[in-house]
């Protein structure tokens, strides 16, 4: 196909090259993506609704539990053949928004997150790393006492600023861009590709479903990660 070799070439060109990603990336792992309808316990929630500070400050329990069934999940799962393309790109910087941890156990070195960890929970209000295995529904701090929360960013909450501003830099400095599995409506992350396109980069995407990023692509494969990105990264 002519756009899967325009994207190959244009990847095996690149000097400075970036790649960002979402929900849709790690599907094929078997996590379901964001706006996907969530699955058997959780059917009667809304995620977006769930991802708030002020979900967590009305029922901290059912937050907490949300999160834990999700990082329970997110141990079980492999990285799949994206990601382990992903990672052959050895001097790329991966930006994600996943708070799993699929990019690191595929191989890749340079990952910034932009929403967090689902592997990193500290305190509500002192901010202090939480206990690995710590108890509680959710556990209390072991400085103040306060509840421990999901070290991942809500609606409202700031990105940390460290790597916004290294996504932000890489994406301005980038010559290729290359978007996967993300719908492009959670801002700031959204900005990232924008970024790049609008200092001069191309930007290819891969998604099978349409997103308001597909005007500034040079290339949209509408496939999904595991089966396009081996076939644009040799
Ligand atoms: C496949 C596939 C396959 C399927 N292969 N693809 C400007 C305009 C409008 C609103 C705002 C704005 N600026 C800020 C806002 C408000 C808000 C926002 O953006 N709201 C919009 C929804 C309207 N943003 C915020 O609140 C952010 N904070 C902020 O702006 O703070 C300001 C501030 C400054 C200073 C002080 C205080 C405040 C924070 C946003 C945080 C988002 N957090 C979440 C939860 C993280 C934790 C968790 O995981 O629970 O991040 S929400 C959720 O959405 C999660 C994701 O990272 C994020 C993006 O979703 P993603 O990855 O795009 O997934 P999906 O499901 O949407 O899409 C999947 C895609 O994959 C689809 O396209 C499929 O087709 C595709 N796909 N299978 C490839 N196999
Ligand atoms: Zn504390």
């Amino acid at each position: 196909m002519e756009s899967l070799e325009r994207a190959a070439a244009l990847i095996a060109g690149a000097e400075r090259l970036v790649v960002f990603t979402g929900a849709g990336m790690s599907a094929e792992s078997g996590v379901p993506t964001f706006r996907d309808a969530l699955t058997g316990l959780w059917a009667r929630y809304d995620a977006q609704a769930l991802a708030t500070p002020e979900a967590f400050a009305a029922d901290p329990a059912l937050v907490w539990g949300w999160y834990e069934w999700r990082r329970e999940l997110a141990r079980r799962v492999r990285p799949n053949a994206g990601h382990e393309a992903i990672a052959r790109l050895e001097h790329a910087t991966v930006i994600t928004q996943n708070v799993d941890d699929l990019h690191e156990q595929a191989g890749s070195k340079n990952v910034v997150h932009l929403h967090g960890s689902l592997f990193a929970p500290r305190c509500s209000a002192c901010a202090a790393p939480a206990e690995q295995g710590a108890q509680g529904d959710p556990p209390a701090c072991e400085s103040c006492g306060n509840p421990v929360r999901p070290g991942v960013v809500w609606f409202g909450e700031a990105l940390p600023v460290d790597a916004l501003e290294k996504a932000v830099e890489a994406a301005a400095n980038a010559d290729v861009l290359i978007t996967v599995g993300t719908s492009g409506v959670v801002y700031p992350a959204a900005e990232i590709p924008q970024v790049t396109a609008r200092m001069g980069g191309t930007v290819i995407q891969v998604d099978p479903e349409p997103t308001p990023l597909d005007p500034i692509c040079t290339v949209t494969l509408r496939g999904t990660a595991a089966g396009v990105l081996p076939q644009i990264i040799r």
